[in-house]
C-alpha cells in the first residue's frame, strides 16, 4: 500500500466520531463504533474475507487458507476510542492488519492456516469502566460485574451488547479455548516516545505492563463554606487532594511504576459548600507485579492514615486487575525476521499501555509491533503516526504473518 492511500484511509476512519478538536470520540458498543466496524467490514469483504460479528459485537474477517480447519493466526486491535481521543489508538492496528492482508493477496500468498483480522469491541474502559471487554468476553467470558457495569448513560454492558445485536448471555462464557488460535499479533501505536528517540518507525514489544484500575471515594461532611471555621471541617476534597499527591509520590519513587488519578469529582460541587464527598479513579501499572502490589499497599496505607487524621472515611475498590504479560519467543522471532527483512533496525520497547493482546495471551502465543507516534502523545487529539510509518508496520506485519500462516 502507498503512503497516500494509507493517509486517505486514516482520514476516512478518523471522520467517524470526529471531534471539533481534531480527535475522535467513539465509545464502545455505540453506533459510532459500529460505523467504524462497518467501514472495516467493507474492506474485509473487498479483500475476499468472510466477515462477521460475533455474539459480543467483535468483528472478525477470515481468509480461509489451504487448511481451513487449522487453528488460525489472528491479528487486529480495536476501533473504539477514549473521549476526545486520537485517530490512531487501536485504528492503526486494524488498518495495518487489513493493509497486510492486501499486501499478501497482491503477492499471491496462500496461507496454510486461516488468517483472521479481529476488531475487538470496547477495548477502552471509557464508556463502561472496565476495558478490554470484547477480547475478555471471547477468552474468559464476562463476569456479572462486567456485564452489569454501566457508564454515565446508565446503559449496562449486557444491554449494549444486546442492542448491538449480540447475545449477552453467551458473552458470559468463554468462546475461545487455549489452542484455538495459533498466534496473535497486534500492531499498535507506541503511545510513548522511545521509537521517536531511536529514530525507528517500528519496534518489537518486549512485554506488557499489568494495569490495576480502581475507583474510590473520600467521605467527609458537607457544610457551609463561609460559616464553618477551618478547624471544624471534614473536607473530602482536601483529603483527596492529599491522596492524589501521595499517589504521584509513590509511583515517582519506584522504578517502573506509573499511577494516575485521571478523574476526581467533588460533591455536591457548589462553590459555597464544603465538599462532603469526593469520588476518584486510580490507574496503577507496572511491568513488575510485586512493585505494583507494593505501590497499591502504600496508597491504601496513605488513604487510611489521612482519613483517620482528618476525620474522613475512605474506600478504594478495584474494578480490574491484570498481571503483566510476556510476549511469545516464536512470535517475537517471526517479528524480528520480518523487521530485518524489511531492512529496518531491530528496536525493542515495553508497553506501558494495556492491549487486547494481553487478554489473547491467555489462550495463544502473542506478539506486538509498535508504530512510532509523534511526541509519544496518545489519548488526545494530537496523537499522530505518519502514513509512511503505518505502511512500514503493515509491511513488517505481512512478513510476519506470511511466516506464521
Ligand atoms: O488504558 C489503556 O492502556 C488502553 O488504552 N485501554
Ligand atoms: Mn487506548
Ligand atoms: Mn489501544
Amino acid at each position: 500500500m502507498r503512503a497516500d492511500e494509507m493517509q486517505q484511509i486514516v482520514a476516512d476512519f478518523g471522520a467517524i466520531g470526529a471531534t471539533a478538536s481534531g480527535g475522535v470520540t467513539r465509545p464502545g458498543l455505540t453506533d459510532l463504533e459500529r460505523a467504524a466496524l462497518e467501514r472495516a467490514r467493507a474492506w474485509m469483504v473487498h479483500l475476499g474475507m468472510d466477515a462477521a460479528y460475533d455474539h459480543v459485537g467483535n468483528l472478525r474477517g477470515t481468509w480461509a487458507g489451504a487448511r481451513p480447519d487449522a487453528a488460525p493466526v489472528l491479528t487486529g486491535s480495536h476501533l473504539d476510542s477514549v473521549v476526545e481521543g486520537g485517530r490512531y489508538d487501536g485504528a492503526a492496528g486494524v488498518l495495518c492488519a487489513l493493509a497486510a492482508v492486501e499486501t499478501l493477496r497482491a503477492q499471491g500468498h496462500t496461507p496454510e492456516r486461516p488468517l483472521g483480522v479481529c476488531v475487538f469491541t470496547s477495548e477502552e474502559g471509557s464508556r463502561f469502566g472496565p476495558g478490554l471487554l470484547g477480547s475478555t468476553a471471547l477468552v474468559r467470558g464476562l463476569t456479572a460485574d462486567q456485564l452489569g457495569a454501566s457508564g454515565d448513560d446508565g446503559v449496562t454492558v449486557a444491554r449494549a451488547i444486546a442492542e448491538a445485536g449480540g447475545d449477552p448471555g453467551a458473552a458470559a462464557a468463554p468462546a475461545l479455548a487455549p489452542g484455538a488460535v495459533h498466534a496473535f499479533i497486534e500492531v499498535h501505536i507506541e503511545q510513548a516516545s522511545r521509537l521517536e528517540e531511536a529514530g525507528a518507525p517500528v519496534g518489537i514489544v518486549s512485554g506488557i505492563a499489568g494495569p490495576l484500575f480502581a475507583r474510590g471515594v473520600v467521605t467527609g461532611v458537607a457544610d457551609h463554606a463561609g460559616a464553618t471555621p477551618m478547624g471544624q471541617r471534614a473536607d473530602a476534597l482536601c483529603g483527596l487532594a492529599e491522596l492524589v499527591l501521595a499517589v504521584e509520590r509513590t509511583a515517582s519513587a519506584a522504578d517502573t511504576t506509573v499511577a494516575t488519578v485521571g478523574s476526581a469529582r467533588a460533591h455536591p460541587g457548589q462553590a459555597n459548600i464544603i465538599p462532603g464527598r469526593a469520588e476518584f479513579s486510580l490507574d496503577l501499572r507496572d511491568v513488575d507485579l510485586s512493585a505494583r502490589d507494593r505501590a497499591e499497599a502504600e496508597i491504601r496505607a496513605v488513604l487510611d492514615e489521612l482519613t483517620r487524621r482528618r476525620g474522613l472515611h475512605g474506600e478504594l475498590e478495584v474494578i480490574q486487575r491484570e498481571p503483566p504479560v510476556a510476549v511469545d519467543p516464536q512470535v517475537v522471532a517471526a517479528l524480528e525476521t520480518a523487521v530485518a527483512g524489511a531492512g529496518l533496525d531491530l528496536v525493542r520497547v515495553p508497553s506501558g499501555a494495556a492491549h487486547d493482546a494481553m487478554i489473547m495471551a491467555d489462550i495463544a502465543p502473542i506478539g506486538m509491533l509498535f508504530v512510532r507516534c509523534r511526541g509519544g502523545l496518545s489519548h488526545c487529539p494530537q496523537e499522530y503516526a505518519s502514513p509512511e510509518d503505518l505502511v512500514a508496520a503493515s509491511d513488517v506485519l505481512a512478513r510476519a504473518l506470511a511466516q506464521l500462516t
